[in-house]
């Protein structure tokens, strides 16, 4: 293995829902290993406070508006980037929902938007990128899966549900297109520090910690909530040529979450 094999120069990213939280640190670290930057969002707003945030940091990104469950859209987009901006080597299936809901308590209606956005939209996305990945002999996919890839827990039965289909889509696309040269391989955050987590860190009335920060503290072995930054080098190495033999994996990076039974009392 030659000292290039971490770089990511010359190849084009896309990262979906990446205008904060964790597809913007994933993608700035890609950029700052060499690859250029796509990324799209739901909304223009995000779209635009994204692409201040990439060029406070010093990185070129291309935004897009796109909704992700939208397939026609998601063609549009990877028709445009690849005239554009070029072919598309490495995709990064962040852009997710949560509802935190009881599961009797839950609409079918509620149940299948979370799907749609965790399990539909990768498939959506993917689909569109795979063909010109096979057309020029590489790809690297890279799904953002969970915990609850692996685990479940009260209110989160649509996330759970959606969440293991996608550690199983990732699986597919390996043994699909693995003989294409395409890696697709799965990254399962812990308990990361973002927007879509701040609700169980919010701060109680008398000042104490959340109950459920509190939890996570103690169930983690590490002690601590992960921060965006804690993605970026596993990212970096799934997408690049240093992973050519790691094919259709889940690389869980949760401080030891999934290895312990918990602190005994
Ligand atoms: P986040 O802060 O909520 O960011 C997700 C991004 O996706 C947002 O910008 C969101 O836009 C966008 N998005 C939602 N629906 C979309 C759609 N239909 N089309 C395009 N973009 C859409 O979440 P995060 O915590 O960074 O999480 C990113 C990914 O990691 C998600 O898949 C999440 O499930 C997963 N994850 C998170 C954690 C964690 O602890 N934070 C742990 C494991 C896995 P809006 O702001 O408009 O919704
Ligand atoms: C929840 C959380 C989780 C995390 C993450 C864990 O309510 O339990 O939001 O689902 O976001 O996916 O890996």
């Amino acid at each position: 293995m030659d000292k290039t094999a971490f770089s990511l120069e010359g190849k084009v990213a896309l990262v979906t829902g990446a205008s904060y939280g964790i597809g913007y640190a994933i993608a700035s670290g890609m950029a700052r290993a060499g690859a250029t930057i796509v990324f799209n969002d739901i909304k223009q707003e995000l779209v635009d406070k994204g692409l201040a945030a990439y060029e406070a940091d010093g990185i070129k990104a291309h935004g897009f508006v796109c909704d992700v469950t939208d397939e026609a859209a998601v063609e549009r987009m990877v028709q445009t980037i690849q005239e554009q901006i070029g072919g598309i080597d490495i995709l990064v299936n962040n852009a997710g929902i949560i509802k935190r809901v009881p599961m009797c308590e839950m609409s079918a209606e509620q149940f299948r938007a979370v799907i749609d956005v965790d399990l539909n939209a990768p498939f959506i996305v993917s689909k569109a990128v795979i063909p010109s990945m096979i057309e020029r002999g590489h790809g690297k996919i890279i799904n953002i899966c969970s915990m609850m890839s692996e685990l479940g827990r009260e209110t989160v039965s649509a996330y759970a549900a959606a969440k293991g289909g996608l550690k199983m889509l990732t699986r597919n696309i390996c043994a699909e297109y693995g003989g294409y040269n395409i890696q697709c391989n799965g990254i399962g955050p812990g308990y990361i520090e973002t927007p879509q987590t701040a609700p169980l860190r919010e701060r109680q009335p008398d000042g104490s910690r959340h109950p459920f920060d509190q939890f996570i503290i103690a169930k983690t072995p590490a002690a601590r909530w992960g921060t965006t930054d804690d993605l970026v080098g596993p990212a970096v190495f799934l997408a690049s040529e240093a992973s050519n033999f790691v094919n259709g994996h889940i690389l869980y990076v949760d401080g030891g979450i999934l290895a312990y039974i918990g602190k005994q009392p």
